[in-house]
């Protein structure tokens, strides 16, 4: 998509579409104002390859719809590779024919995350906002009421201080028979997007998997997989994403390694080729105060790849919920004015979506995937549409 003039380069304006089986439809996503999709193909098991076919008649269905698949989100990386344990070889070669077969059918960016057991968490799904609206939360003393007394896990109170403990114990007091299950369910059942849903004790054993597994290990785990897969990726022109823990620190005792600008840059130094990129997702890098976001889109900017904007209301606890999209702690205003002139700098139109959305109005009535209701990301997609139609038309 070149453009010649001064100001001529943008945001690829995309939702995430979950397939056929979405209760958002394409065209509601055509309607929001979307040029792009965000998709995987969910139905086909974690480490096995995604043939042409398959990715093919995803992509017709988009262009059927009058958009672009842009981006993969997520092929998932199996755990086997994350621990290095088992067929973990077969599955990085199974990734590596993944890319193969995307890039044969022009898909070029992808999209993964390389957080051990579980991919996002949260601990309530329908936190009521003051307006009447839904959001997400992670509430840090019922995360560690779970992990204290309904995991049980072993030495869990060491990562805890004793204020914690007790803060988490009168919570777990407070919490009826229903909010219990429902707390279990939110943290391991799995939420959209992330492949693996757990029982109790299957849980337990998939983290007692990382036993022996601390920050360098997987770090040099990932560094790994990095240097089988980007030479592929470099071959076909693959932009590959990876997505920030969120959140963004070590929790039930995993180990955790893409929270922070040192994290990344590690990974930069280790495998520097720009195919070795970043989904910019400044909902999870921005629950930490000591994430600059603008900052960080300057010192990766060569290698940022995709967008995910959303803003996250932290308090002194812990505790966060998505806020509004141009509300919360990240400075959405110099986010994605950073974002403007990074794109006239590189000559490239990025793609975004506007991560995650209230449930309100309508959708209140639905049944919706947490966070992936069509309103609420509609409401976010236009807001930042204009502010970066704002800022650009005032450069
Ligand atoms: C949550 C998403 C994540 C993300 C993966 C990328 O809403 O941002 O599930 O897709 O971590 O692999």
């Amino acid at each position: 998509m070149e453009n010649n003039s001064p100001f001529g380069f943008k945001m690829i304006h995309t939702m995430r579409w979950y397939g056929p089986n979405d209760p958002v439809s394409l065209n509601d996503l055509r309607q929001a104002g979307c040029t792009g999709v965000v998709t995987a193909l969910h139905h086909i098991p974690n480490g096995k390859v995604w043939e042409i076919d398959e990715i093919n008649q995803r992509k017709n269905l988009i262009a059927k719809a009058g958009m672009v698949w842009n981006v993969v989100e997520s092929v998932p990386v199996h755990e086997a590779i994350k621990t290095q344990t088992g067929d973990f070889g077969l599955f990085i070669e199974n990734y590596k024919q993944t890319i193969r077969n995307l890039a044969a059918c022009d898909v070029n960016i992808i999209t993964y995350n390389f957080m051990p057991v579980l991919d996002w968490t949260r601990t309530n799904l329908a936190y009521a906002v003051e307006d009447g609206s839904k959001a997400l939360l992670f509430e840090k003393a019922a995360f560690m009421a779970f992990d204290l007394f309904i995991l049980k896990r072993k030495n869990a109170e060491q990562d805890y201080s004793t204020e914690e403990i007790k803060r988490a114990r009168e919570r777990f007091e407070k919490m009826g028979a229903e909010e219990k299950i429902l707390l279990q369910r939110n943290i391991i059942a799995g939420l959209p997007g992330s492949e693996e849903s757990f029982t109790l004790e299957q849980f337990q054993s998939a983290l007692d998997a990382y036993h022996n597994i601390d920050e360098n290990a997987l770090r040099k785990h990932l560094i790994y997989f990095l240097q089988q897969i980007i030479p592929v990726a470099d071959e076909l022109g693959v932009k590959m994403a990876i997505h920030p823990d969120d959140p963004p620190y070590s929790i039930l005792g995993l180990p955790r390694i893409v929270s922070t600008a040192a994290d990344v840059q590690a990974l930069v130094a280790a495998v520097p080729s720009l195919n070795n990129g970043v989904c910019f997702c400044t909902g999870s890098f921005g629950v930490r105060k000591d994430n600059n976001l603008p900052g960080m889109i300057k010192q990766f900017g060569d290698r940022i790849h995709f967008l995910h904007l959303r803003s996250t209301r932290r308090n002194e606890f812990g505790d966060f919920y998505e806020d509004n999209h141009l509300e919360g702690d990240a400075d959405m205003y110099q986010v994605v004015k950073t974002v403007v002139r990074l794109m006239q700098d590189r000559k490239v139109n990025i793609p975004m979506r506007p991560d995650h959305g209230h449930q309100m109005l309508d959708d209140l009535k639905k049944k919706t995937n947490p966070g992936y209701s069509a309103i609420g990301r509609l409401r976010g997609l236009a807001e930042l549409r204009g502010l970066e139609m704002g800022i650009f038309k005032s450069m």
